[in-house]
């Protein structure tokens, strides 16, 4: 009897266990404990959750960035901060026109870089002069930050904040606070200033040094004088660090989360960086990914540019599962900051709007920065561009096709709380449409609000000459997955899950049409100089200059260029064949019968068929041997050895050549070796060389795309060197992917 009573005991107690084991309840971090088995750990991942302000940013989806300052007036991506505050040349301003025009592309907020590396502060400061009030701007009084706040609750716009944690001005400056050493103590924030009294009467007591305090005193002012902010952007680059300065993270959040209850952190655990700045997308995003330490108070975490951060083998070597998701921020012009109107490219809206799709179709949110003129006003090229996104957005995506279609009603109705959950025996979805419709894009959305993200594999079925008919595939879900794919004309689709992390919750499915427009195109220039135009591939682009494989969802259309600079139409000359093209402008465009694509130009150097190396001061490997640096191919680099600056490389142009500017295309594979100071050097015999050039550029780390450097005046040589003089993050070798003179 006592063994029966045991036994059952015994029973009762598994099954609690069991119970307890199943039973997780849904947050936004869940600690992986050590013995957690694989399925334990997948079964955590499956309830991580996004918390109530990061579905709120999430539905936000398409955001603006907006990059101004004394960049804006120098022309440089990153300043040094002594710039003379004088530079910020404002006359004018009119945030009412950058609202209409981001509001026209149904963008939902903004953020201002109140303050960028330079140190150049955007709104009226107590607790420093380097800023708009020692500027010329009316007569010093001006408030870009106060009239964006004022035209953004005017147009319906949220407002966020990007602070620059790394401040040049702070550094360079004889008196400056960055990484002075000073004690840490005991301050009250706000620190009071005479005369200018706060409105909002909360105050904290931290334990910070100088730039510690000063950085929060100047969230407390942005914080609490400009309506509600909405998203609070913490850059992680850092042109220069000093006196080992440490940030004191912890006071910077409770501070936010005080002062902003709305606010997600971006850079730290809320929001998190996609990788790159060229507004490539990967295939599978996943927004639960792992931490080294606990997320709320790390120091440590994964590297965001790796192509996989939330794979179940990813999640088997994490210490945290952590909902975070990812910002595809880019820029529509070449560069963060303004430069000017003719140069300075511009995406096109084709290219705006594919990352659209790609990026809030891709789980995560598109972040696009569009940088105001110095006028004070956004460009009109710029305007147009997001006038025709957003009309692309709202006739596209405003058209659900399955409107009256039949089938669970939790998946077609638009209540995002509403789900089916798809068990184990029966992971797919039916509707049905009372006529047929033409399609080709699905949208699927899943209940992550409650049940996280847990497709990792599904399929699109539609049903054509009486069978079924696979016409999509992808990986992830999660917040939105848009699927594209050839147009078929049917009046029954079938989701089909394929592989799911426990049982998915799927809340939400639409079709769309989208008319197909002729394709966006790309050039490759080879040794001999023979150029070949093709449709760009941004499917599977996580690597700008690598190989991808997405199949064209355009046909029958023809490609038209010119080689004068002027712009293309169907009377141009029609590409057939790789086209010769040296020292010179392409301009080309597609044609799919009347309409035309957008225009894609590009401008080439020299050929680079009779070059020679010279020399060069070392290799790391034949890999990466110095030869690569002008082979005509991006995906091999040169890079030298950590040696002591500088590095160089010489080339034997084979004939003698009237140079204008260079161009340094980085390797896209790491972030080292990036160069980002030199000089340019010439010579009559290959031996003795002489300094004619010496240029900088900046961002290169976190925006690796190619840059140019025009020459004061032009050279006229055979021989040329090129010393890397300063490499990004102090470095100790450099890289370059491919070398060019125009
Ligand atoms: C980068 C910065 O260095 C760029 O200048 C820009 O602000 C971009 C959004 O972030 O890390």
């Amino acid at each position: 009897m006592q063994k029966v009573i045991l036994f059952f005991f015994g029973l009762l107690l598994l099954s609690c266990r069991a119970e307890q084991q199943s039973f997780i309840a849904p947050q936004s971090t869940i600690k992986i404990e050590e013995g957690d088995t694989q399925e334990a750990i997948i079964g955590k991942a499956a309830h991580v959750v996004p918390t109530e302000n990061q579905l709120d940013a999430l539905r936000n989806e398409f955001i603006a960035f907006i990059h101004f300052g004394p960049n804006t007036f120098t022309r440089k991506e990153w300043g040094s901060g002594m710039e003379d505050p004088a530079i910020f040349d404002l006359k004018t301003l009119d945030t009412d026109q950058w609202c209409r025009a981001m509001k026209a592309a149904g963008m939902k907020m903004v953020i201002l870089t109140v303050k960028h590396h330079d140190g150049f502060v955007l709104w009226q400061s107590r607790y420093t002069d380097h800023g708009i009030m020692s500027s010329g701007f009316l007569d010093g009084k001006g408030d870009i930050l106060k009239s964006l706040s004022e035209s953004c609750q005017k147009y319906g716009l949220k407002l966020g904040v990007y602070l620059s944690p790394a401040d040049l001005y702070q550094i360079e400056n004889p008196k400056g606070l960055y990484g002075n050493l000073s004690e840490y103590t005991k301050r009250t924030i706000p620190r009071e200033i005479p005369g200018r009294p706060f409105e909002n009467k909360t105050t904290f007591e931290f334990e910070v040094d100088d730039y510690n305090e000063y950085f929060l005193n100047q969230l407390f002012e942005i914080l609490t004088e400009y309506g509600e902010i909405h998203e609070v952007w913490f850059d992680g680059a850092h042109p220069k660090t000093k006196g080992g300065q440490k940030y004191n993270y912890p006071a910077w959040k409770e501070l936010i989360r005080t002062l902003a209850p709305k606010a997600v952190i971006f850079g730290r655990e809320d929001i998190r960086w996609c990788g790159n700045e060229a507004g490539a997308t990967r295939a599978t995003e996943w927004n639960v990914i792992t931490y080294p330490e606990d997320p709320h108070t790390a120091t440590q975490f994964t590297d965001l540019t790796d192509i996989d951060l939330g794979s179940r083998e990813k999640l088997y070597q994490g210490k945290y599962l952590h909902y975070q998701q990812a910002e595809t921020n880019t820029s529509i012009r070449e560069g963060w900051f303004y430069r000017d109107d003719t140069h300075q490219k511009i995406r096109s809206a084709d290219d705006v709007f594919d990352m659209y799709e790609r990026s809030v179709g891709g789980n995560s949110t598109f972040l696009l920065n569009i940088p105001p003129n110095r006028e004070g006003t956004f460009s009109q090229r710029d305007v147009e561009v997001l006038e025709e996104v957003g009309k692309r957005i709202r006739e596209t995506y405003e058209v659900n096709l399955l409107q009256e279609a039949k089938g669970p009603k939790q998946v077609l109705d638009d209540d995002p709380d509403t789900y089916l959950l798809l068990g184990k025996n029966k992971r797919e979805i039916v509707v049905t449409l009372p006529v047929s419709a033409t399609i080709n894009r699905l949208m699927v959305q899943e209940a992550i609000a409650t049940h996280s993200e847990r497709v990792e594999q599904h399929a699109v079925d539609a049903w054509i000459d009486g069978q079924w008919k696979e016409i999509a595939t992808a990986t992830n879900i999660g917040y939105k997955r848009i699927l594209r794919f050839p147009e078929v004309t049917t009046h029954k689709l079938r989701l089909r899950v394929l592989e799911s992390r426990l049982d998915p919750a799927i809340s939400h499915i639409s079709a769309y049409y989208y008319p197909t427009r002729p394709p966006q195109l790309a050039f490759t220039r080879d040794k001999e100089g023979m150029v070949t135009i093709a449709p760009l591939q941004t499917e599977f682009n996580w690597n700008p200059h690598g190989e991808n494989a997405a199949g064209n969802l355009n046909t029958g259309y023809e490609i038209f260029y010119t080689l004068d600079g002027s712009e293309p139409n169907q009377t141009s000359r029609l590409y057939e064949n790789p086209i010769k093209v040296e020292n010179n402008i392409l301009k080309a465009v597609s044609f799919n019968n009347e309409e035309q694509g957008p225009v894609h130009s590009e401008v080439f150097g020299i050929v680079k068929k009779n070059w020679v190396l010279l020399g060069a001061s070392s290799q790391r490997s034949d890999r990466m041997a110095a030869h690569h640096a002008f082979d005509a191919n991006r995906r091999t680099y040169w890079q030298s050895q950590e040696d002591a600056m500088p590095h160089f490389i010489a080339i034997d142009l084979g004939d003698e050549y009237e140079l204008k500017a260079m161009a340094y295309t980085p390797q896209t594979f790491h972030g080292d070796g990036m160069m980002e100071r030199g000089n340019i050097q010439i010579s009559n015999d290959g031996k003795n060389w002489k300094t004619v050039e010496t240029f900088g550029f900046g961002n290169l780390i976190n925006d690796p795309t190619p840059r140019t450097h025009p020459f004061t005046n032009p050279v006229t040589t055979r021989y040329i060197r090129v010393q890397a003089t300063g490499i990004a993050g102090n470095g100790r070798s450099v890289t370059i992917a491919e070398l060019d003179f125009l």
